[in-house]
């Protein structure tokens, strides 16, 4: 009674519209699913949403992408692949629903996902071989194979056997009511077990990948760092202040913020890994492989470490102590001068295995500074986050002029003649750290009690040095922090200021004054080209 009720309200086919739009979302799911153990046998980055993902962070606009880094901070790489599995689970959908008028179309658009996402991974820049398009290739195929058949069994008339008319299959091309007509046992039964296999290859598919790297994560396992013939001198005693919710001198390794472009972590094996270093002006070109590198006397700094798109009081910034070789001197083994005596090159291009390029001045990582190839980070080997076997770090630049991750090879070139990954994005070719500071505490929209409050934070100007920290409450007076102990003009340095808060809303704002005398600029710019400026302020409530 019910069902021709409602056979009278639907327009017929309706439902199997919804079947086939629900065939589309299995195929999609089966095309990605079987897509992942066949990634795992090629590489993990050759899987569609990875390379599809890749592509589109390359393709991405520097304004976007600085906005996603600036509100989803580290999850930005977890919200593009959600992202694009909605995208993709839409368009399965309304494929899935068109299958059911146009069989072949319907598969022939899930071929077309596939070409997508294959020519995506084998036009990756760490892509070395077309094998990289059989994930999507091998899915696609999978996917459109279960859309055809699912969507054949939704038009399917089971004739009853003894049909007399005898216009069986006429009927087959008029759609048939809803309720009539299609192999309805045929449809469950493909599509569940469509589900369970493909569920079964995702898993399988995942694990795979997940095992993939064992020689890498091996070779730091085995790793033990030699200790280093010039050691960093200790932390001094008074450069850590004992106030609650200051950032800690030496950020812990898994506190350290993360920026890079990699959907999947490279695991690089140490034991094979090599570094090139050529280009314009190298007399002696030279390969390196990271015994090469354990071998010469390592040099240990603090040094801290910041990005371009951090905002003004934002979390991209953090301190380690490292362990590497000093980057000149491998430079001038190789026969390469800095412009100022001589040399044809004035840009440094560094490479890293996921195809990541960055450029420094040559004349920077050769004026004297610890510029390093660093290969330990707070006492053990680097974390593969952080660029495992070996990353750049150069005291005073922006990360991304100067800190390559994974990194695998070192060109000489000159900044007329080639722009890197991120200037090719609208950053700039030189950008120096500049000078900044961040409250802290107390965090903003706090409420602290009326009485003395300590305000307190960190201040950097890598390089140049941080002389004087001051607070403004309100529209007051600038009052001068305390410093603490420096420890180098390359880190950091905390301060603190002891604030008699009186009741109401007050406005904290602090500015920083460099070894050069500059004070932090007042005036707010954005991130992009070479990093925000202004200062600091937070809102409170003294209660
Ligand atoms: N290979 C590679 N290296 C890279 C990047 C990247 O995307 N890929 N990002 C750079 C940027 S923008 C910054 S700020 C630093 C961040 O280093 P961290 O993630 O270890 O903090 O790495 C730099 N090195
Ligand atoms: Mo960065």
């Amino acid at each position: 009674m019910r069902d021709e009720e409602k056979d009278q309200r639907v327009r017929p086919g309706r439902p199997r519209l919804a079947l086939g739009a629900l065939s589309g979302v299995l195929a999609g799911c089966t095309a990605l699913a079987v897509a992942e153990p066949v990634a795992a046998a090629v590489r993990p980055q050759s899987s569609p949403v990875i390379a599809v993902g890749g592509a589109s962070i390359d393709a991405t606009p520097a304004a976007v992408k600085d906005w996603a880094i600036r509100h989803f901070g580290t999850n930005d790489k977890l919200v593009l692949q959600l992202g694009i599995l909605v995208v993709l689970a839409v368009l399965a959908l309304v494929l899935g629903a068109l299958a059911v008028r146009f069989r072949r179309i319907g598969a022939a658009g899930v071929l077309l996902f596939g070409a997508v996402g294959a020519s995506a991974a084998v036009s990756r820049p760490d892509s070395s071989s077309l094998t990289d398009a059989l994930p999507s290739v091998v899915g696609a195929v999978a996917g459109a194979l279960l859309l055809y058949v699912l969507v054949g069994r939704l038009t399917e008339v089971r004739r009853p056997a003894a049909s007399a008319s005898g216009s069986a299959s006429e009927e087959a091309e008029d759609a048939p009511p809803a309720s009539a007509g299609w192999d309805r046992r045929g449809f469950v039964l493909a599509a569940a077990s469509a589900a369970a296999a493909s569920a079964a290859a995702g898993v399988v598919g995942r694990s795979l990948n997940a095992s993939r790297g064992q020689d890498a994560i091996a070779s730091r396992e085995g790793l033990v760092l030699p200790s280093p013939g010039t050691p960093a001198q200790p932390v001094p005693r008074r450069a850590g202040l004992r106030v609650p919710g200051i950032s800690t001198f030496v950020t812990p390794n898994a506190d350290f913020y993360r920026v890079d472009t990699a959907l999947v972590v490279p695991k690089v094996d140490a034991n094979s890994w090599r570094l090139r270093i050529h280009g314009k002006g190298v007399q002696r070109p030279g390969t390196y492989s990271f015994d090469d590198l354990l071998r010469r006397e390592l040099i240990e700094r603090d040094i801290t470490l910041t990005c371009v798109s951090n905002e003004v009081g934002g979390p991209y910034v953090g301190n380690a102590r490292w362990i590497g070789v000093r980057l000149a001197d491998l430079l001038a083994e190789c026969g390469i001068k800095p412009p100022s005596r001589g040399g044809p090159a004035d840009q440094l291009v560094s490479r890293s295995v996921d195809g990541m390029t960055i450029g420094s001045p040559v004349e920077d990582v050769m004026d004297g500074r610890d510029a390093m190839l660093a290969l330990g980070m707070n006492g053990e080997p680097l974390p593969f986050e952080h660029g495992f076997p070996v990353r750049m770090v150069v005291p005073g630049l922006y990360g991304f002029v100067s800190a390559c991750k994974w990194i695998e090879d070192i060109e000489l070139t000159t900044f007329a003649s080639y722009d890197p990954y991120w200037v090719k994005r609208g950053w700039a070719r030189r950008a120096p750290v500049k000078t900044a500071s961040r409250i802290d505490t107390p965090r903003p929209f706090a409420r602290p009690r009326a009485g003395t409050v300590m305000v307190a934070g960190v201040a950097w100007a890598q390089h140049r040095g941080i002389d004087k920290v001051e607070v403004r409450i309100d529209d007051g007076p600038w009052q001068e922090a305390d410093l603490a102990a420096e420890d180098t003009r390359d880190t950091w340095r905390q301060w603190s200021l002891p604030w008699r808060a009186a009741k109401g809303g007050h406005t904290l704002t602090v500015r920083a004054t460099d070894r050069t005398g500059a004070v932090q600029t007042d005036k707010r710019t954005r991130t992009i080209p070479d990093g925000a400026g202004g200062r600091h302020s937070v809102v409170v409530t003294v209660d």
